[in-house]
């Protein structure tokens, strides 16, 4: 067999959660163009439908539903109509987050907890519900979206980066649990991405000139620049195919360099 036949996801049904936009519909998009059959939810129907019309306009045949990541019964029932609608799903990608950036002693536990349920437990959820179908299957493959914050922590986003910390270990937990079911588990934590989640991070500033920060990020990025989600289509279908069948447990930073480099002198 060819080695790019591996690549392929013919006939393989997926799952991304929260692919109305940014990184989610990157990664839907990939795999739709390698061959999937895509399946996307969001929370908001006005979302779901306009992202809709752009998987049509690019040819790709998408089923968008309405559905809270967070609330397990929802979830429950989305799988099932799935497997009713569509078929089986083979590829769970477990995008939809949420973040909120507000300095620890100041923040609600309230809003602590929203972020770790939609970023940690509702990972959990959806994975939890496609497992089955996948052990019937004899195989499947599951997608964690950390981040770099699973790795390192920064000022205000002590939820956020708690909860990717975490789903970083859950990712290497299913692949413990699930391994011997041919179901291989992965995360992809990805740097600093230009989406709506980190526009306020690189909104210009009133005098015209560059947020600090997003100086700061492209200072600390050997390749110089913030990603674009497309950045993440490569290593997405890679890791939902055939070609990282052996890989387990993995978190593929895709992060252009950030979390290798320490940064210029000033
Ligand atoms: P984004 O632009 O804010 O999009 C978030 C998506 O998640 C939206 O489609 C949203 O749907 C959906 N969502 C939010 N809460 C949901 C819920 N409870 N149930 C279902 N869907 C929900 O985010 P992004 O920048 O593309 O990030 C996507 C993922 O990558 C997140 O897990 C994020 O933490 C991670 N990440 C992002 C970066 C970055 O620099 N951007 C870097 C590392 C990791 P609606 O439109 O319906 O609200
Ligand atoms: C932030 C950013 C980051 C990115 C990403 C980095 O406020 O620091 O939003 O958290 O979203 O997770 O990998």
């Amino acid at each position: 067999m060819n080695v790019l036949d591996t690549f392929r996801l013919d006939g393989k049904i997926a799952w991304v959660t929260g692919a109305n936009y940014g990184i989610g519909m990157a990664i839907a998009t990939a795999l739709a163009q390698a061959g999937a059959t895509i399946v996307f939810n969001g929370v908001n129907q006005e979302h779901i439908d306009t992202a809709l019309a752009q998987y049509k306009a690019q040819g790709i045949r998408a089923y968008g539903f309405r559905c809270d990541v967070t609330d397990e019964e929802a979830v429950r029932a989305l799988v099932a109509e799935i497997e009713e609608k569509v078929g089986v799903v083979d590829i769970l990608v477990n995008n939809a987050g949420i973040i909120r950036r507000i300095p620890m002693t100041e923040m609600p536990v309230d809003e602590f907890r929203k972020v770790v349920d939609i970023d940690l437990v509702a990972p959990f959820i959806c994975a939890k519900a496609v497992i089955p179908g996948m052990i019937r299957k004899g195989h499947g493959k599951i997608i964690n979206i950390c981040s770099m914050m699973s790795e390192l922590g920064r000022e205000t986003v002590s939820a956020y980066a708690s909860a990717k910390g975490g789903l970083k270990m859950l990712t290497r937990n299913i692949c413990s649990e699930f391994g011997e079911h041919n179901i291989q588990c992965n995360g992809i934590g990805p740097g600093y991405i230009a989406t709506p989640q980190t526009a306020p991070l690189r909104k210009r500033q009133a005098d015209g000139s560059r947020h600090p920060f997003d100086q700061f990020i492209v200072a600390k990025t050997p390749a110089g620049r913030w990603g674009d989600p497309e950045d993440l289509m490569g290593p997405a279908v890679f890791l939902a195919s055939d070609a990282s069948n052996f890989v387990n447990g993995h978190v593929l930073y895709v992060d252009g360099g950030i979390l290798a480099y320490i940064g210029k002198q000033p």
